[in-house]
C-alpha cells in the first residue's frame, strides 16, 4: 500500500518539476531523493582558485534549497504522501567541476565576455542512490547556469528537501547566445534595489542580459563623470539619480548572476533630458504641439549638425564605456523625427552652409558616436531604424541591430547583413508603454494592442522567415518593459512570469508547446513568489496544484 502511495505521489509531482528553461537534453526518472541535512556543494581541484562570485552562488544556492518551499506542489490538495519521501536516499554531495584545460575566471568575467566568446553550456547528473551530484562545465558561467538548474529540481516541504525524478541527466547550453531584458528608468525611477530583485527573477530563467534604457526624454538619471550636469539638472530629482557606484552595484550584482549590463544612451531623438543642461545643443525643445515633433512629449533632439554637440556626445559615449564593462553599447537611433530638424533654425542654417543633407550629418554624427565606442573596444547596438530607415554608411557591419517596430522588419535587417536581438513590439513589449497620453483615447495604442500573453511570445519562431544562411545573424531576444504606465509598484507583476516566456524560446530554441510548458511555468512563478517576486498568477490555484 505504502508504496503505490509513493508511485502515485512521485508520477505526479515528476511531471510538475520546475526546469526553466527547459534543458535541450533532458532524462529523467520517478525515484525520489531526498537532502541530507548535511548537504554541501564542493568544488573538484580543477576549479582551484574559485572566484568569489562562485562561492557566494553556491552559498546562495545551499540556502535556497531549504527556503524555496513548493511542497505544496507535490503535497497539492492531500495527494501525496509525505512519508514516502522520508523513505527515500539522501543526496550529501553536488561536485562542481571544470573541463580539463578550463581557464578559471569569475562568473562576472565570463558574463561579460563578448557575446560570440560566452560559454554558457554545462552538463548536470544527479544519480538516485545518494552518491554525489555533479556539475561539470568549461567556464565558471556555465557551472553557474549548471546551479540554477540543480536548485529547480527540488520542493521543500515542512523541513524536508525533495527531488522527485532522479536519475537526472541533463546536457545544456543556450539556442541563443543573448536573453535580455529592456528595463527602462526614464520615464519613471526604479531604485537600485528594484533593479536588483528584477535581475534576481532574470538570472532565476538564465536571461544574461540587462539592457538598461537608462535615459530618455523625460528625465536623465544617470551621474556619468565628467558630464555630470546632464543629471544634475536632467534627472527629476538629485534622489533619483544613479551613481557611479550605484552603476556599479548593478554592474556587479548582475555578473555574479551571469547577467551583463547593455547600457543605452538613446540619441539623437529621445533626448529632450539634454536640454536642462544644455538648451543650445537640442532642436525643437518642448515644442508644440509635440506629436509633430517627437514620438512623445516633451519633444526635443541633438542639433547632430552642430560639431560642438557632436564631439560633446561622442565624448558622453567614451565616458559611458568607461563606467560599464559589457563589451555592447546602446547609441539608440529610433524616432528619429525629420520634422524635428526641418523646424529648426539652427539645424537648417548649418545645412544651408556646408551645403549637407539631414542624412549625411546623421551619419558623422553616428561615425563620431560609433567610433568613440569602437575606440574604447565596444560594439555598438542600435535599433532598427537606424538600418531600415536611414542609408547610413558609417555603421559598421559588426553592429548589432535590435528590433523593435514589428518581427516582420528581421528578414530586411538580417538581408543587410546585420546581427539580430528580436525585441519586437509585437510580441515582446510586456505594456503598452508609448501610451498614456489624452490623445490616445479612445484609440487605445496599436503599436502593441492587445495584451500579449506568456502563451503568445512562447510560440514565437525566432528564425521565420529567414534562410539558413542568416540564421546565425540571430543572437536572440528580449522583453521589453517600457515605463510610461510602469513603477515599482508594479514591476513585478507586469514583467514576471510573462519575460520567463522568451528567456526559454531564447534558450531552449523555438517549438515549445504551451501546454505542457504551463505547470512548469507555475512552479517558475512560484519559486519566484519564494524569493519575494511578485508574479501574476496564470491560473486559479486550483489549477497550479491538480494532481493531474
Ligand atoms: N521609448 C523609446 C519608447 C519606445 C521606443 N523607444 C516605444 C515605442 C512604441 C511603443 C512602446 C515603446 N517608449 N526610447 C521604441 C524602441 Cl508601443
Amino acid at each position: 500500500m505504502l508504496l503505490s502511495a509513493a508511485i502515485v505521489a512521485f508520477a505526479t509531482a515528476a511531471r510538475v518539476h520546475a526546469l526553466w528553461p527547459l534543458p535541450r537534453s533532458l532524462s529523467e526518472g520517478t525515484t525520489a531523493l531526498r537532502l541530507a541535512p548535511a548537504f554541501h556543494i564542493t568544488l573538484a581541484p580543477s576549479v582551484h582558485g574559485a572566484p568569489a562570485d562562485l562561492y557566494e552562488a553556491i552559498l546562495r544556492t545551499e540556502t535556497q534549497l531549504w527556503t524555496d518551499d513548493l511542497g505544496r506542489l507535490v503535497i497539492g490538495r492531500g495527494a501525496g504522501d509525505v512519508s514516502a519521501f522520508e523513505a527515500a536516499a539522501h543526496l550529501s554531495e553536488l561536485t562542481l567541476e571544470l573541463d580539463a584545460g578550463s581557464t578559471v575566471l569569475s562568473i562576472t568575467e565570463e558574463a561579460q565576455k563578448p557575446i560570440e566568446q560566452r560559454n554558457e553550456a554545462y552538463t548536470l547528473s544527479v544519480p538516485s542512490n545518494g552518491s554525489a551530484a555533479t556539475i561539470t562545465a568549461s567556464s565558471t558561467l556555465g557551472l553557474f547556469r549548471g546551479l540554477t538548474t540543480f536548485g529547480q529540481l527540488w520542493y521543500e516541504y515542512e523541513g524536508t528537501v525533495y527531488a522527485v525524478n532522479t536519475p537526472v541527466e541533463i546536457e545544456d547550453s543556450p539556442a541563443y547566445p543573448y536573453r535580455g531584458l529592456l528595463l527602462d528608468t526614464a520615464r519613471n525611477y526604479f531604485a537600485v534595489s528594484d533593479i536588483l530583485h528584477t535581475i534576481d527573477a532574470a538570472s532565476m530563467v538564465k536571461i544574461n542580459e540587462f539592457h538598461w534604457h537608462v535615459v530618455d526624454s523625460q528625465s536623465f538619471p544617470l551621474e556619468v563623470p565628467g558630464y555630470t550636469e546632464l543629471a544634475a539638472y536632467g534627472a527629476y530629482s538629485p534622489q533619483m539619480v544613479y551613481t557611479p557606484s550605484d552603476v556599479e552595484t548593478i554592474i556587479s550584482y548582475a555578473g555574479a548572476r551571469g547577467i551583463d549590463v547593455l547600457v543605452e544612451i538613446d540619441t539623437p531623438g529621445h533626448t529632450a533630458a539634454f536640454a536642462d543642461a544644455h538648451p543650445d545643443f537640442v532642436a525643437c525643445n518642448q515644442a508644440r504641439p509635440w506629436a509633430d515633433f517627437a514620438a512623445e512629449p516633451p519633444a526635443g533632439q541633438l542639433r547632430l549638425a552642430n560639431d560642438t554637440v557632436k564631439e560633446y556626445v561622442a565624448g558622453l559615449f567614451s565616458a559611458i564605456a568607461e563606467m560599464f564593462p559589457s563589451s555592447m553599447v546602446s547609441t539608440g537611433g529610433d524616432e528619429v523625427n525629420t520634422n524635428c530638424y526641418d523646424q529648426d533654425p539652427e539645424t537648417q542654417a548649418l545645412l544651408n552652409a556646408t551645403g549637407l543633407t539631414l542624412e549625411s550629418v546623421y551619419d558623422d554624427f553616428t561615425a563620431a558616436t560609433h567610433g568613440a565606442l569602437v575606440a574604447a573596444g565596444k560594439t555598438p547596438a542600435v535599433w532598427e531604424e537606424m538600418v531600415l530607415d536611414w542609408n547610413l554608411t558609417s555603421l559598421s557591419n559588426e553592429t548589432i541591430v535590435l528590433v523593435w517596430i514589428s518581427s516582420d522588419d528581421v528578414k530586411a535587417v538580417a538581408d543587410k547583413g546585420f546581427r539580430v536581438i528580436h525585441a519586437a513590439s509585437n510580441y515582446f513589449y510586456l505594456d503598452c508603454g508609448a501610451g498614456g497620453w489624452v490623445g490616445d483615447y479612445p484609440a487605445g495604442n496599436s503599436w502593441c494592442d492587445p495584451f500579449k500573453t506568456w502563451q503568445y511570445s512562447y510560440t514565437f519562431d525566432p528564425l521565420a522567415n529567414l534562410t539558413a544562411d542568416q540564421y546565425s545573424l540571430i543572437l536572440g531576444g528580449q522583453h521589453n518593459l517600457w515605463t510610461e504606465q510602469s513603477s515599482p509598484s508594479n514591476l513585478d507583476p507586469i514583467v514576471w512570469p510573462r519575460a520567463a516566456s522568451s528567456a526559454e524560446v531564447f534558450w531552449s530554441g523555438a517549438g515549445g508547446n504551451v501546454t505542457s510548458a504551463l505547470p512548469r511555468l507555475h512552479d517558475v512563478s512560484f519559486r519566484m513568489q519564494q524569493r519575494g517576486i511578485h508574479t501574476i498568477p496564470l491560473q486559479p490555484y486550483w489549477c497550479a496544484i491538480r494532481p493531474d
